[in-house]
């Protein structure tokens, strides 16, 4: 059986709605991140990057979320569009503009408004703003997309709900007037039940919700080490 190593956060819950929604059965391994378990050896063994997700499927390791989902869906062959190069190109185009854009700037944006000891102005508005491009350009190829590749439900719909269903902690409040487009397609998942039981998933474990000076050490560990 697939296991499952998961946390609460957007990356992971993308993984854990393509898993309830192809019907795989998997184990959920709770890995507390407020409480460094993603740095113990076991844990670094499959991801040497220390983060959530990863599927350990047989001898297969796979971590970063849009790699799984990518995995998933060939080993499923599921929430894949047409095997044309048109359809090809732009679910690869779209798989990396969500990880390597809306992934990093989201998060980003998150840390320096939730998290950083100082609210600097240049990195507030650098991030909110890159944030926002990167969900104004979604929103745009929404407004004439019933989904991002079409109209069939794909794993770019996936990867693109993780974090956007955050908005306006990513942006803050009122964000989602500006991109009604996007809104429309992350309600729509959001209903689907798949997309609850990956949400309610976190709530089957006791993760720790505070954060403190350990859980700073374990996810900030640039507060402790300084090199620049
Ligand atoms: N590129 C990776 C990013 C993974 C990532 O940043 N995961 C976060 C949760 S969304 C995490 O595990 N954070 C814990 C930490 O940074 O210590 C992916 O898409 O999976």
């Amino acid at each position: 059986m697939i296991r499952f190593y998961f946390s609460g956060a957007p990356n992971p819950t993308k993984v854990a709605l393509f898993l309830e929604e192809a019907g795989l059965p998997y184990e959920a391994i709770p890995i507390d991140t407020r409480k460094g378990e993603q740095h113990t050896p076991e844990f670094l063994a499959i991801n040497p990057n220390a983060k959530l997700p990863v599927v350990v499927d047989g001898e297969a390791i796979v971590f970063d979320s849009s790699a799984i989902l990518f995995y998933l869906a060939e080993k499923t062959g599921k929430f894949l569009p047409a095997k044309t190069d048109k359809a090809r190109g732009e679910l690869f185009s779209w798989m990396f503009f969500v990880s390597s854009g809306v992934g990093p700037y989201f998060g980003q944006s998150v840390h320096f408004r939730v998290y950083a000891p100082e609210k600097i102005p240049y990195a507030l508005n650098r991030y909110a703003f890159e944030a926002q491009r990167h969900a104004g350009i979604l929103d745009t190829r929404l407004a004439d997309h019933k989904y991002m590749l079409g109209d069939t439900y794909t794993i770019v719909d996936m990867n693109v709900w993780g974090w956007t269903r955050l908005i306006p902690m990513v942006i803050g409040e009122g964000a989602w007037d500006k991109f009604k487009n996007l809104k429309r397609l992350v309600d729509e998942i959001s209903a689907r039940p798949a997309a609850q039981r990956a949400v309610a998933l976190k709530d089957k474990h006791k993760f720790k919700t505070e954060m403190d000076d350990e859980a700073r050490r374990a996810m900030f560990r640039h507060m402790s080490e300084k090199v620049a």
